[in-house]
């Protein structure tokens, strides 16, 4: 087995006798026998008490919302699609019942993905209620005479949807190698890890045990083979290739001057090419060699109002997207205006451009006004603001918009001479 580390060396966060020490253990030895790199391996966690492990592990680790960690996972492992990485849920019974349509979706799509449900019966965080995995009969702290109506059987469910590989075990002692099996099988796969919670389980049901109840509810422990599954498999063999690897590369071909991060709002109407353009500036300036942020801003009717993109660029890394307060904000309309006017007053510094036609905001920044929807009309003048901004500050070379102009099919609608003069 390899000497690699998946696991910092602190006390994991769990209750005495907790199952899902187990499953922590026997992950972290399944990984081991497989011998996966640690930055290969993405745990997606959920909300409840596994999901606090994340901080433990020293793999890749995505806190999710409560059920929705398997739409993380899915959209996760479709852009790291490859061999030699891993994406793994952890996910409680709780969120397995609130999430259930994103789990059997995600085995239904065939993701690459292995789910360990960490069914402790009841909802562990909150103080254990019932989920919609407790068996009939099983005593809760808020339904202390028995839960009245069976558990799901989520095996067979995604079994039936299309999982690739799927277990139950009782979580208890090694069982890595069932980890192990479902980790290396390509496409879904899901092993269900049976516990009780002790701090609520154990207490509720004295003296149950573990293997009783399982059987007792009629959960067979075992992998489950379904035709369906095989044929899941064969499609899998014909998957896409991943995301990441069908985005174009930008290459450097210019030097940029800029020695600071600059960020720069951009704000107008929704139509007028605001989040087109801003993204125009950013692959200028990733054309020469800067990092870039964007972020979108409109409301959810986006055909209507305003629409404003926060920009940052930067020799340096840059860890966030959006802006508070810009060192550029530029305003091409009385919407882009109504949206940005709270964040132009806080300015104390940095510049303003907003076309002529409107009405000048109140700031402390240097405000320039310029005919910008007159020379280049509604379609283009977000457009022809970056080329203004690009030519009077020379914070990218101005050959760096031309190559990007060029590579569009803007030169139809628009001559690059017109968006050059100032
Ligand atoms: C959408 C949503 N609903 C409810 C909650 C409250 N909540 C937090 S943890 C939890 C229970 C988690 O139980 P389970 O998923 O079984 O995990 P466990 O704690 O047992 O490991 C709930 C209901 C939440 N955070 N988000
Ligand atoms: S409350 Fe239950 S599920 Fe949560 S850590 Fe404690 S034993 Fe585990």
């Amino acid at each position: 087995m390899s000497e690699i580390k998946y696991l910092t060396d602190s006390e994991l966060p769990f209750c005495k006798g907790c199952g899902h020490i187990l499953v922590t253990r026997n992950c972290e030895k399944a990984l081991a026998k497989l011998g996966y790199n640690p930055l290969d391996v993405v745990l997606v966690t959920d909300i409840g008490c596994h999901g606090i492990i994340d901080k433990s592990f020293l793999t890749h680790t995505v806190h999710g919302l409560h059920g929705r960690s398997l739409a993380l996972a899915g959209s996760i492992s479709m852009a790291i699609n490859s061999p030699e990485k891993k994406t793994i849920v952890f996910i409680g019974d709780g969120g397995a019942t609130i999430g259930m349509q994103h789990l059997i979706g995600c085995a239904h799509y065939g993701m690459d993905i292995t789910v360990i449900v960490h069914n402790n019966m009841l909802y562990g965080m909150t103080g254990g209620q019932p989920s919609e995995f407790t068996p009939c009969g099983f005593k809760t702290p808020t339904q202390p005479r028995g839960s009245n109506k069976p558990g799901y059987d989520i095996c067979n469910l995604v079994s039936e949807a299309g999982s690739s590989y799927t277990e139950r075990v009782l979580g208890v002692g090694d069982y890595s190698d069932s980890l192990a099996k479902a980790f290396s099988t390509k496409g879904f796969s899901l092993v269900e890890v049976m516990e009780i919670c002790t701090s609520y389980g154990v207490k509720s049901n004295p003296g149950l045990k573990l293997a009783t109840v399982v059987k007792e509810a009629g959960l067979d422990i075992k992998v489950f083979n379904n035709i369906r599954s095989r044929i899941y498999q064969d499609l899998q063999s014909q998957k896409q290739e991943n995301l990441i690897s069908e985005m174009r590369v930008i290459e450097k071909s210019f030097n940029s001057n800029l020695n600071r991060k600059l960020s720069i709002q951009l704000s107008g109407s929704a139509g007028e090419g605001i989040q087109s353009a801003a993204e125009f500036l950013a692959k200028a300036a990733m054309k020469t060699g800067l990092n870039v942020t964007k972020k979108g801003s409109y409301p959810v009717t986006v055909g209507v109002g305003y629409s404003s993109a926060d920009l940052i660029i930067s020799p340096g890394p840059i860890q966030y997207t959006g802006i508070t307060k810009p060192d550029v904000l530029i305003i091409t309309s009385k919407d882009g205006l109504a949206y940005s006017s709270e964040t132009a007053r806080q300015m104390k510094q940095g510049r303003i451009l907003i076309d002529d036609q409107l009405v000048t905001p109140e700031s402390e920044a240097e405000i320039t006004k310029v005919s910008f929807r007159n020379r280049a009309g509604n379609r283009f003048c977000a457009l022809y603001t970056l080329f203004w901004l690009v030519n009077s500050t020379n914070i990218i070379p101005r050959e760096a918009m031309q190559a990007v102009f060029r590579e569009t099919s803007l030169a139809d609608k628009i001559s690059l001479e017109k968006l050059m003069e100032m």
